[in-house]
C-alpha cells in the first residue's frame, strides 16, 4: 500500500534499500522490517506509520517519545551500561532533522534501528520471562521518575479511565450502529455487572490517595524485548502511551497478557487461565525494580489490578466489536468478540484467585 523505499529516503538512513515487508503483531499502527545495505552490509530497521485514528496529535506524541528515548539514553550511559543502545529505542531523524518524517498524504512516520538478539512474545513461556518482562516494566518506571521538564502529553486522553470506558460501552450499546448488541446481551450484561470494579482506581486518584507517575500504560507482553542469549528484559518498546498514569495499570496489563497461556483471542476459552506460579514471578519482578519507589496502596492494588486492566480492555474489545470494528486491527468478522470472551474468562480465573493472591503479595 506504501512505496517503502520512498518513506524510507526521508529519512537519514546512508543505506541503500534493500526490501520491507511488515512485522509483528501490534494492534495498532503500521510496523514494517525494513532490510537496507549499508557499504556491503545488510542491516535492518523499524519503520512504523501512527495510526491516526487512534493517535490524534501525532506531533506531540513523537515530541514525548523523544523526550523520553533521549533521558533513557543518557541515563543508561551516566551508568557506564554496556550495550546502551540495545537498551533503549533510538529515533533515526528524519532528512530534515525532525524526529519523524511526513508523507504526502499526512501520515507520520518514524525508524528505529532494529534490536537485534532479542525478541519479544506473543505468549509466555516461562516464569523466568516473567520475572524479567516486569523487571524491564518496573526499570522503566523508575528510569522515567526523573524526566526532567514539563509532564509528557497524555497522548490518548482518559486511556485508563475505566469510569469512562464503561460509559463509551454503554454508548456503543445505545447506539448500536450495526445491530450486534441483541447477539452479545450475555457479554454485554457481564461487563455491567462489574461497573463498581471500574471506579476502584480513578476514585484513588482523584482523591491523590494514589500518586500519578511517568507510567508506559500498555505493558503487554509483546511491548518488551527479550535478549536470545541471556533472557533478560532488554528493551522496553512501544512509548506511544507513555505518559502520566498509575503504576497500577502497568503492573496489571502484565497480569492480563502474561499469566494465561492461551493467546488474547484463543476461541476456546477454557484454555484461558491465570496461573499462579506466573503472578508470583511477574510480582518478584516487579518489586526488584519497583520496590524502592512503590507505595503501600500500590502494592495492595497489585491483584486486583490484574482484573481491572482485563476488565477495561474486554470492555474496550466489546465496545470497538459494537462500534464496527474501527479501533484494533482486526483478521476476521468476530475477532474483537473473541478478545472480549477470553477476557472474561480471565477476570473469573483472577477473581478465583484473588485471597490467594492478596497473601503472597503481603509476603512478597
Ligand atoms: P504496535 O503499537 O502496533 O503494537 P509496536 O511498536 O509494539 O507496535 O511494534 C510491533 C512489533 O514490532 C513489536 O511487538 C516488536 O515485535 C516489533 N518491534 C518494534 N520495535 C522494534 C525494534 N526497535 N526492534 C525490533 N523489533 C521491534
Ligand atoms: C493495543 O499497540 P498494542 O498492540 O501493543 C492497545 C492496548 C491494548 C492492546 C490489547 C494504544 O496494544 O491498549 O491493551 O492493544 N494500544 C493502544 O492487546 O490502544
Ligand atoms: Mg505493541
Amino acid at each position: 500500500m506504501y512505496d517503502l523505499r520512498q518513506i524510507t529516503d526521508l529519512f537519514e538512513i546512508r543505506a541503500d534499500f534493500v526490501q520491507g515487508y511488515s512485522y509483528g503483531s501490534g494492534h495498532i499502527n503500521d510496523t514494517y522490517c525494513i532490510w537496507v545495505d549499508q557499504a556491503g552490509q545488510r542491516i535492518r530497521y523499524i519503520l512504523q506509520r501512527l495510526a491516526q485514528n487512534v493517535f490524534k496529535q501525532p506531533i506531540p506524541l513523537m515530541k514525548n517519545v523523544k523526550r523520553v528515548t533521549d533521558h533513557a539514553l543518557e541515563q543508561l550511559l551516566k551508568e557506564g551500561c554496556p550495550e546502551a543502545r540495545r537498551r533503549t529505542l533510538t529515533l533515526i531523524p528524519a532528512r530534515d532533522g525532525k524526529p519523524y518524517a511526513q508523507d504526502e498524504e499526512g501520515n507520520v512516520w518514524r525508524v528505529y534501528p532494529f534490536i537485534e538478539r532479542a525478541r519479544t512474545y506473543d505468549a509466555i513461556e516461562t516464569p523466568g520471562q516473567c520475572v524479567e518482562a516486569a523487571r524491564a516494566f518496573g526499570n522503566f518506571q523508575k528510569l522515567t521518575a526523573n524526566l526532567p521538564g514539563e509532564p509528557l502529553f497524555e497522548t490518548i486522553p482518559d486511556f485508563h479511565n475505566t469510569t469512562k470506558r464503561l460509559a463509551a460501552l454503554k454508548e456503543a450499546i445505545a447506539a448500536d450502529p450495526l445491530g450486534r448488541a441483541g447477539e452479545v446481551r450475555r457479554e454485554i450484561d457481564w461487563y455491567l455487572a462489574r461497573e463498581e470494579d471500574c471506579h476502584v482506581v480513578t476514585n484513588y486518584l482523584a482523591s491523590g490517595e494514589l500518586p500519578l507517575r511517568c507510567t508506559h500504560n500498555d505493558t503487554k507482553l509483546n511491548n518488551v524485548m527479550l535478549d536470545d542469549v541471556t533472557g533478560e528484559g532488554i528493551c522496553v518498546i512501544d512509548l506511544d502511551t507513555t505518559m502520566p498514569g498509575s503504576a497500577v495499570y502497568d503492573f496489571g496489563d502484565m497480569v492480563r497478557t502474561a499469566t494465561s497461556p492461551a493467546a488474547e483471542d484463543e476461541k476456546d476459552v477454557s484454555l484461558v487461565t491465570c496461573r499462579m506460579f506466573m503472578f508470583e514471578a511477574l510480582v518478584r519482578g516487579y518489586l526488584d525494580s519497583a520496590r524502592s519507589f512503590i507505595t503501600p496502596l500500590e502494592k495492595s492494588l497489585l491483584p486486583f489490578s490484574g482484573k481491572l486492566l482485563t476488565m477495561e480492555c474486554g470492555i474496550r474489545f466489546l465496545t470497538d466489536y459494537l462500534s464496527g470494528d474501527v479501533y484494533f486491527k482486526i483478521k476476521r468478522p468476530e475477532h474483537n468478540l473473541d478478545r472480549c470472551r477470553t477476557q472474561m474468562a480471565l477476570v473469573e480465573s483472577i477473581e478465583s484467585l484473588l485471597p490467594e493472591m492478596q497473601k503472597m503479595v503481603e509476603q512478597a
